[in-house]
Order: C-alpha cells, then sequence, then structure tokens
C-alpha cells in the first residue's frame, strides 16, 4: 500500500517548498514537488530532487557512537547505546555546571534544518532552562539584523509581485541557484518586455540568464547605490512627493549626496561614471523598478550600510508606488506569522546570561581569560568545521583536549572529527515539524512520514531525553511539535487549520503594495533618510559607504576571493553525495581571470595554492571571464575530509565581522594564488562524468 506524504523541505531556502513523498511500505520511494503549493509550483531543486539520495545515504549514521583516539581528521568511532549516549552527555554537562556553571556549556546551531520545533523551539527552551550561553547566530544575516534594529530598509512586496515589473535587478543576488521560485514570475514579465539586470562581481547564472550583467567590486555596494542616488537626484529625477510625504530627513540626505563625489564612488566600486549614470536613469525612469537585495551583500565589512543604501533607492523614485515596484526580498510568514518569543521563550534564560557570537567560536574557545571558558559545545543543525571562516584557528580551538563536544547530525561531518560523542538525527521525513517560509507568506507542517532509520533521533527528542536525565521539569522543554506549532504562531494564521492542511497562507492575499501610502516600520512611520536611533548611538545617521575590511586594502593578498554557494549543494549539506563529488574536478576549480593568470605564468587546469596570512587550500585552476581582473571565486560546500587534503576554502576567509549585527564576511577576503607542486592525490577524486559539471553557477 502506497500513499503520499507531504514534508515541508526545511533546508535554509527562502522558498520552503512542498514536497510529496511517496511512502511504500514504509519506505519513501519518490519525491515530487507538490503541484497545488502556490510557490512550489510543481518544480523542486537540483538538490531538493535527490532529497531520497540523502535520506537513505550509504554513509547515513545510524546509532550513536563515540570518539575512541585523538580528536581531528581522522577520527575513529565505536558503536555506543542511546542510554550510554544520553548518560555520558548528561554528566559532562551536569560536571561543568558543578565547576564552571551552566554558561560553560554553548548550544551550536544553524538552519541546517529551518523547522520551527526542531531548530527554533524546543532546542531554545531547552538550553534557556539549564542557562546555557545564548548563541548570537549571526554568522548569514547577521547584517541584515544589524541594519533593521536601526531602520525598515529591507521588508518589501510580495514576490508575486514580480509579474508586473518592467524592470528587476537581481543585486547580490542569484537566485537560479539559491532559490529559483522567483523566477517563472521573472520569465513571465521578460515575455511582455521588462529586462533583468544583475549587480554581481561574478558572471552567475542568473547573471548570464538576464539582460545586463554589471560587474562590481566586492564589498562595494553602498558605493554604487550613493552614485546612483546621486545621479538621480541631480538629475531630478526624484519622486518629491513621495519623498514630501512618507520620508524623513530628505535635506540632510540631499546635502550628504551632494558632497560625495560621484569620481571616487565610481573608483570605489569599480563602475565607471557613465556606466553609473545609465544604470541610474535606467532604475529612476523604468516603472514598475523592482529590486531584490541578496544576501551576498552582507558578506563584507560594510554590509549593513549597503542594505541601507539601496534601500533608499525606491523612496527616493516613489518605486513603491506601483505593484511590482518596490524592494522584493524576503519577509514572508517568517517575520509577520511567527511569534518567536513565544517559541523560544528567551524569558526561561536566567537575566544576565552572556551571548557568544558564532562567527567568533574560535576566538572564544582559544581565549584563556573567557570566564566560565566554553567546556562543553552541544553541536547540531550546522556543521561549522566546514562552514565556519578561519578554520585554522577553529580547528585549534576544536581540538582543545578539555572540551567536551556532542554533535547531533544525520551524518560524521567534518565536524563530527572532533566530538566526543556524536548522535543520529532523523531527517525531515521522520519527524513532526513545521516550516515558515521566509521569502513567501505562507507555511506546512508536515507530520512525521516513515520511521526513523535505524536508531536516529529528532533533536527535540534528545533535548527532552536530555532534561530528563539532567531533573529539568520546566513544561516547555516538554511541548510535542504541534503545542509548540500552535503556540508560535500569531493568531493571523489559525493554528488549526495550519496543523491540518499541507499548507497554509499568513495572509489571505499577498501584500504587493507594502509602502505605497509610506507605512514603514520605523518610529516616525516614514522612511528614514536621517535615522535618529543610529545619531543617538552615536553612528551616522545618514546613508553612507562604509568600506570592506580587506577588499579595497593594499598589501600583499593582491586579490579579492568569493567562495561562492553551489547550485547542486545546500552549504555543506549534500557535499559528501555523488552528485557532489562527481563535479569536484570541474567545478571545484578556482576560476581566474586570463590577465591574473598570465601576470602569474599560470596555465588552465594547473594546481594552484590559494593563501592568505590565515591559511591556504590547494585548487585545480579555470581560466574564465566569469570574473573581473582583480577577483578569483570557487564554490564551496564539500568535505574537506573527502578532498584528499587539499583543504577548506574557509581556511582563508576571515571571522571579521559586519559593521553592524555582528555577522560573516566571507567575500571580504583577500589572497594571492600560486603553482603548487605539492603531491597530488588523484585516486581521491572520482573519475566518473561530470553531471552539469562545468564551473558555472
Ligand atoms: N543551491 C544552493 N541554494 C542555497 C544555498 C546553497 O548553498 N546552495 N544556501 C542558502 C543560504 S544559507 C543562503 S544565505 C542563500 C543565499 O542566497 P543569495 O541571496 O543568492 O546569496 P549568495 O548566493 O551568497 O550571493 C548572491 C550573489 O552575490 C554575489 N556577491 C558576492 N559578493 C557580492 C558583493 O559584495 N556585492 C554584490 N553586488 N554581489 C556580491 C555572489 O557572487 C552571488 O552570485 O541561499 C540559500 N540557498
Ligand atoms: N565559504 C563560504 N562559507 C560559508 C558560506 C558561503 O557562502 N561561503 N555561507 C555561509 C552561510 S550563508 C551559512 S547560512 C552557513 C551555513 O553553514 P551550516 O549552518 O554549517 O550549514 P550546513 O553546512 O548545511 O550544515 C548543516 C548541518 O545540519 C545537519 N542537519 C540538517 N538537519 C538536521 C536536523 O534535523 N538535526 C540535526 N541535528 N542536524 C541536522 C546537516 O546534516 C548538516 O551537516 O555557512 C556559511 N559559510
Ligand atoms: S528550492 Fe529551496 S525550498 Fe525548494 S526544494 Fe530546493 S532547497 Fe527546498
Ligand atoms: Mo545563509
Amino acid at each position: 500500500m502506497s500513499h503520499i506524504a507531504h514534508v515541508a523541505c526545511p533546508h535554509d531556502c527562502p522558498d520552503s517548498c512542498l514536497m510529496d513523498v511517496t511512502i511504500d511500505h514504509g519506505r519513501a520511494v519518490s519525491v515530487r514537488a507538490n503541484a497545488d503549493h502556490p510557490f512550489t509550483r510543481g518544480a523542486l531543486c537540483a538538490k531538493v530532487n535527490k532529497f531520497l539520495d540523502r535520506v537513505y545515504a550509504p554513509d547515513r549514521l545510524l546509532h550513536p557512537v563515540k570518539r575512541v583516539g585523538p580528536k581531528g581528521p581522522g577520527a575513529r568511532f565505536e558503536q555506543i547505546s542511546w542510554d550510554e549516549a544520553i548518560a555520558t552527555v548528561c554528566r559532562r554537562i551536569q560536571a561543568a555546571i558543578d565547576q564552571h556553571g551552566p554558561q560553560s556549556i554553548l548550544p551550536y546551531s544553524y538552519r541546517g534544518n529551518n523547522g520551527v520545533y526542531q531548530s527554533n523551539g524546543l532546542d531554545r527552551r531547552f538550553f534557556h532552562t539549564l542557562g546555557a550561553s545564548t548563541l548570537a547566530r549571526t554568522i548569514c544575516a547577521g547584517g541584515l539584523y544589524g541594519a533593521l534594529a536601526y531602520s525598515d530598509v529591507f521588508f518589501g512586496f510580495a514576490p508575486e509581485g514580480l509579474v508586473n515589473s518592467k524592470l528587476i535587478i537581481f543585486w547580490a543576488s542569484n537566485p537560479l541557484n539559491t532559490g529559483f521560485h522567483v523566477w517563472p514570475l521573472v520569465q513571465a514579465t521578460r515575455r511582455r518586455g521588462a529586462r533583468v539586470i544583475t549587480i554581481d562581481p561574478y558572471r552567475s547564472r542568473t547573471a548570464r540568464a538576464g539582460d545586463e550583467h554589471v560587474f562590481i567590486r566586492p564589498g562595494t555596494d553602498a558605493a554604487l547605490a550613493l552614485a546612483m542616488l546621486k545621479v538621480i537626484e541631480h538629475e531630478g529625477l526624484v519622486d518629491e512627493d513621495y519623498v514630501r510625504q512618507y520620508s524623513l530627513g530628505y535635506e540632510a540626505f540631499v546635502d550628504r549626496l551632494r558632497s560625495l563625489s560621484l569620481a571616487e564612488l565610481s573608483a570605489a566600486c569599480g563602475i565607471p561614471v557613465e556606466k553609473i549614470q545609465d544604470l541610474a536613469r535606467d532604475y529612476a525612469t523604468t516603472r514598475p523598478a523592482a529590486i531584490r537585495i541578496g544576501i551576498g551583500i552582507q558578506r563584507s565589512g560594510g554590509a549593513a550600510a549597503a542594505i541601507r543604501a539601496v534601500a533608499c533607492l525606491p523612496t527616493l523614485t516613489g518605486a513603491w508606488r506601483e505593484v511590482g515596484g518596490g524592494l522584493c526580498n524576503f519577509g514572508g510568514a517568517m517575520f509577520t506569522a511567527q511569534n518567536m518569543t513565544a517559541a523560544m521563550r528567551p524569558d526561561l534564560s536566567p537575566p544576565g546570561t552572556r551571548e557568544i557570537n558564532m562567527v567568533r567560536l574560535a576566538e572564544h574557545l582559544l581565549d584563556p581569560t573567557l570566564d566560565p571558558p566554553i567546556k562543553v559545545i552541544y553541536n547540531y543543525n550546522c556543521n561549522p568545521a566546514a562552514s565556519l571562516p578561519d578554520q585554522t584557528s577553529l580547528r585549534r580551538g576544536l581540538q582543545r583536549p578539555d572540551l567536551f563536544t556532542v554533535v547531533h547530525d544525520m551524518f560524521l561531518t567534518d565536524s563530527a572529527d572532533y566530538a566526543d560523542i556524536v548522535l543520529p538525527a532523523t531527517s525531515p521525513l521522520e519527524h513532526d515539524d513545521a516550516v515558515l517560509a521566509y521569502g513567501g507568506d505562507f507555511g506546512s507542517f508536515s507530520p512525521q512520514a516513515i520511521a526513523p532509520l535505524g536508531e536516529a533521533k529528532s533533536n527535540a527528542e534528545v533535548f527532552q531525553l536530555l532534561a530528563a536525565g539532567l531533573g529539568i521539569t520546566e513544561p516547555a522543554v516538554y511541548a510535542s511539535a504541534s503545542q509548540l506549532t500552535a503556540e508560535s504562531l500569531k493568531k493571523q494564521v489559525p493554528a488549526d487549520a495550519f496543523l491540518s492542511q499541507p499548507f497554509a497562507r499568513t495572509r489571505p492575499e499577498p501584500d504587493l503594495l507594502p509602502r505605497a501610502q509610506g507605512g514603514f516600520l520605523t518610529p516616525s512611520g516614514k522612511f528614514e533618510f536621517w535615522c535618529e536611533k543610529l545619531a543617538r548611538d552615536g553612528l551616522d545617521p545618514l546613508p553612507g559607504f562604509v568600506p570592506p575590511h580587506e577588499t579595497l586594502s593594499d598589501g600583499p593578498y593582491p586579490l579579492n576571493f568569493l567562495p561562492r554557494k553551489h547550485k547542486d549543494s545546500l552549504n555543506s549539506s549534500y557535499g559528501h553525495l555523488p552528485v557532489m563529488r562527481r563535479q569536484e574536478n570541474t567545478a571545484r576549480t578556482l576560476e581566474i581571470h586570463p590577465d591574473d593568470a598570465a601576470a602569474r605564468g599560470l596555465q588552465d587546469g594547473a594546481e594552484v595554492r590559494v593563501f592568505n596570512a590565515r591559511g591556504a587550500f590547494v585548487m585545480p585552476l579555470t581560466i574564465s571571464t566569469n570574473v573581473a581582473p582583480g577577483t578569483v571565486a570557487t564554490f564551496w560546500g564539500w568535505w574537506d575530509k573527502l578532498s584528499g587534503g587539499k583543504g577548506n576554502v574557509n581556511n582563508v576567509t576571515s571571522a571579521k565581522l559586519t559593521d553592524l549585527g555582528g555577522g560573516g564576511t566571507f567575500y571580504d577576503c583577500r589572497v594571492e594564488v600560486e603553482p603548487w607542486r605539492g603531491a597530488t592525490d588523484k585516486t581521491e577524486r572520482d573519475s566518473g562524468g561530470a553531471e552539469n559539471g562545468t564551473a558555472t553557477a
């Protein structure tokens, strides 16, 4: 007997698709896209079409294990029972609490699973009740949250409105790889004559599929946006009426714009003045005009300033007035319908509990003065030994012999090699959870579809076992998925309907004109060119250009480095599967401009060493015009331990933070490239034909 289970895709992706999984005698046999879901519309992405390869992967971890031998690459493990695993973890947590207090325990997670219950709810309730240190989960969107803490500079119209746009600018956004369900909407309006411009330091798949690509130097988006704003103001293309009614501080802003030099802004972003003028005129005079700001804009030192500067554009031109005009960013159910406080219960955490920034984990682990020291890391939904910057320091920190590390994952990842105990996690088919999209106004509750494989247990189940073992009686920690989900929905989404249907919308109709008549989420209700809150905090109250940490600097490392996201992987999830391994020869290459290759005497296909003061890795070279001179690029996501000792791309990236919000700065990194003459281990690589394996994405 087979039936279809509706399962929400829990990946860290704006689209939050609904999968139709055919279950036959308790086994999932096929995955298809749900045809009725308003955003999935019958298509899953390249990654999730292979979802069952992940669920039934031969290397799936099916039992708890403990490490026997040294920490780090090559670690060996021995199977243990769940009873032993839970007892050991409880004992080590209790010992740390007794000796150093509960803040010596650090939960370490991100959105490897985006679910409300398993990953953004019950887990937090457990650690808050324990009194553990809290984790600032900034790695991805810290810069955005930093900017949002001051002003309404990101939320926008629902993606459905894109079918009305006549000009769409993808600004540091590569949806064809990273959330492709907006693309059919883009194509629909292009068929009626709309144009697509991409602003990106790399000729991405989106750039190639669009009408025009503007190469920008990484981390200089505020310079470009301010230059465009200056041209729009200078040429009288401002919507004076919109600005007068719905903005604050326009006169001061105009003074700021007039004080800036177009030539200097152009030199900073590497785009000629004439090109900037064309872009500004095009944007201001094509109606309706949409801008989608991608997460790529946040990967540099001036991230929050860049978002703020770009967000001024639709206010200055009044683009918000029309359906299909304004910003079209993330801002769906996640932000409107979820009551995070009710889900996570920060009130359970003792007042004054410290917060540790996840990007700076290495620094905290290696800091002898940190009081209390971190003695236990409980790592779930996250693979820091792949995804964190400055891996050389991080791995030294994770090696600390006195540190007790638990990793809960579906696989023995690079991070698992540093664990004392590794616990097997369920896949999304094997547990209940709710997913609320951040890229649209919809969400799904998906009940468990198959029995857990082997002895796998869900995050929530393990936290409840640990809570029981530690004598925790707080009822909030023992909530079920449906209870916690119901508690975390705001009243515009009736819980009964949400829990019983395959999907629900958080609004009856998508919001297509969110700022046509102002209504900005600021104290004044207006778009704040002048932000009083920034002034009060001693920060620049007006939009400005905050330079990147490294990109514009002189020094021994002259090339900007972009370790970008791959279409067949989801961060480091999928990196070990055959679809990715097959591409190691073709896609896992360093792209370099012909001029930079010639200057170094480097040949196409040669193995090169990419290095800076933080570390190095080795990779074959592809000579390519996908990058401009001065920039090199590659993809990330493969597992270091499977890559023949060539090193993780994050060996060279820095743990410096964004201007506001403490975010990661992965695309703000300088390197040098030299020929590699060390031993090569070709046997480590799969010689099978590459599937879509050209170095394009
Ligand atoms: N296939 C796939 N999908 C994914 C992911 C994945 O790993 N693989 N990851 C998920 C996650 S965690 C996230 S955060 C989202 C991110 O998805 P996106 O919002 O698309 O962000 P990125 O892919 O990081 O960057 C988008 C583009 O910005 C460019 N870029 C880099 N630096 C700059 C800059 O300084 N200025 C400008 N203008 N452009 C720049 C990059 O070259 C890239 O083409 O994707 C999610 N979806
Ligand atoms: N060079 C470079 N580095 C980057 C980026 C980049 O673009 N370039 N992107 C950065 C960004 S935007 C992000 S968001 C981070 C993401 O980095 P991470 O948060 O580390 O994401 P993943 O690498 O996908 O690892 C997620 C892990 O969670 C596990 N997992 C999935 N579901 C569950 C579950 O239900 N329970 C448990 N216990 N585990 C589960 C998966 O198996 C996987 O091993 O990486 C950052 N690092
Ligand atoms: S596009 Fe995103 S949400 Fe949809 S199936 Fe792929 S990873 Fe999941
Ligand atoms: Mo991310």
